[in-house]
């Protein structure tokens, strides 16, 4: 699964593209097309692959947590910070008093580098409200971002982020977070649910009955899970049928069975792994071997991960973690879109989205050997160059 046969690399090869839609794929000189207004673009000998997909983002928040940056390098812990009621309850409060507009001005400002990526959809979660109308202000945001920029938009409600702090972990649950996702779905604001099963945060116990009530709602669901510790989020999340569960620097023999059991994809977030400066590394050789499809994301969020670029992800999963170039791809294309059960975008395959990137380059590896700089022609979202 090295080199070019990973990658399934055409040389020479045409897309033929009708109504948005991916109507055929070959080698070039294959399709005739006989309608007269077809039109014909020579990409010149250019790499295309499918648009890039960050499957995994915190892009709506107010506020920065720079000082905090400057606090841990002083030589406090993120735990440390997360207990003494910083980290993520700054973003909260500052969250809370943003408008809805400023929310989404903050976000297409982080979203654009991402475009200028070849990036064609993104996840956003929700998770710095933990009230209901903070929480349905981010999602409001996040499906504006359509209107805002030619891209696909994927929310996910992430109610279960942290537990305010003169709150139990259960009453949180029973009185604030289960009732929003309730109302929001009600909305039609969530795609997914999400939870954040840590020691900082929620129990499995308590990621349980979040499961429960968004199988009920029928909402697909993921999880961040073994980022810190290991608490069986990922084997918990695996029983539920989830579409992923996220970071798995802790996940066990055990985790990785019961996710290659259920077709749960790994989505593997390099950039808190290294902006934490954690050393635990996500078991790679262990997925890889069990064949649980991997993902890779830039888990944007202010706390743990200010990094608004994929590619920078791409080379972060090889260089930190091993995973090949072609594993890299994959994973911010066709595993980046099951991780979010898309099952016609992150292809160039017939009746799949024409959601495509066209880069100044030849060789896939260099998409993910460079660091900085983005190599990119065009990007074509639903058939059109924007
Ligand atoms: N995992 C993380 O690393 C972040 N949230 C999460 O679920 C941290 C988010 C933050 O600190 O703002
Ligand atoms: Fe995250």
């Amino acid at each position: 699964m090295t080199g070019a046969d990973g990658y399934g690399l055409i040389e020479d090869g045409e897309i033929v593209i009708r109504d948005g839609t991916i109507s055929a794929v070959g080698p070039s000189g294959q399709y005739q097309e006989t309608a007269a207004d077809t039109e014909i673009v020579d990409l010149e000998g250019r790499l295309v692959t499918p648009g890039l997909i960050d499957c995994h983002t915190h892009l709506i928040h107010a506020g920065t947590r720079a000082r905090e940056f400057e606090m841990r390098l002083e030589g406090a812990t993120y735990e440390e910070i997360a207990r003494a009621g910083g980290g993520i309850f700054s973003t909260v409060q500052a969250t809370r008093q943003a408008s809805e507009d400023a929310l989404l001005a903050g976000a297409v400002a982080r979203l654009d580098p991402y475009l200028a990526e070849g990036v064609t959809m993104v996840e956003v979660k929700s998770g710095y409200g933990l009230d209901l109308e903070t929480e349905r202000k981010m999602l409001r945001a996040a499906r504006r971002l359509e209107q805002e920029r030619p891209i696909r938009v994927r929310t996910t409600f992430l109610g279960a982020h942290a537990v305010p702090a003169d709150m139990d972990g259960d009453a949180y649950l029973d009185q604030v977070c289960l009732p929003a996702m309730q109302s929001l779905a009600g909305e039609g604001l969530i795609d997914a649910v999400d939870g954040f099963c840590e020691s900082i945060a929620f129990t499995p116990a308590q990621i349980e009955r979040v499961f429960e009530q968004a199988r009920s709602l029928g909402l697909p669901i993921k999880l961040h899970a073994e980022q810190l510790s290991a608490l069986g989020g990922s084997t918990l999340a695996a029983r539920f049928g989830a579409l992923s569960a996220d970071h798995l620097e802790y996940a066990t023999d055990q985790d990785v069975a019961a996710m290659k059991a259920s077709g749960t994809a790994a989505v593997i977030l390099p950039g808190a792994f290294y902006f934490l400066r954690e050393t635990r590394k996500p078991p790679i050789e262990l997925l890889r071997r069990a064949g649980v499809p991997m993902a890779v994301a830039s888990d944007y969020n202010p706390g743990s991960s200010p990094m608004t670029s994929l590619l920078l992800a791409m080379n972060m999963a090889a260089t930190l973690f091993e995973m090949t170039p072609s594993e890299t791809l994959r994973g911010v294309t066709v595993n980046a879109a099951r991780a979010l059960g898309d099952k016609t975008s992150g292809q160039i395959a017939t009746g799949c989205a024409a959601d495509l990137a066209v880069w100044n380059l030849k060789d896939p590896a260099e998409l993910t050997y460079r660091i900085g700089g983005a190599p990119l022609h065009a990007r074509y979202f639903e058939g059109t160059p924007c």
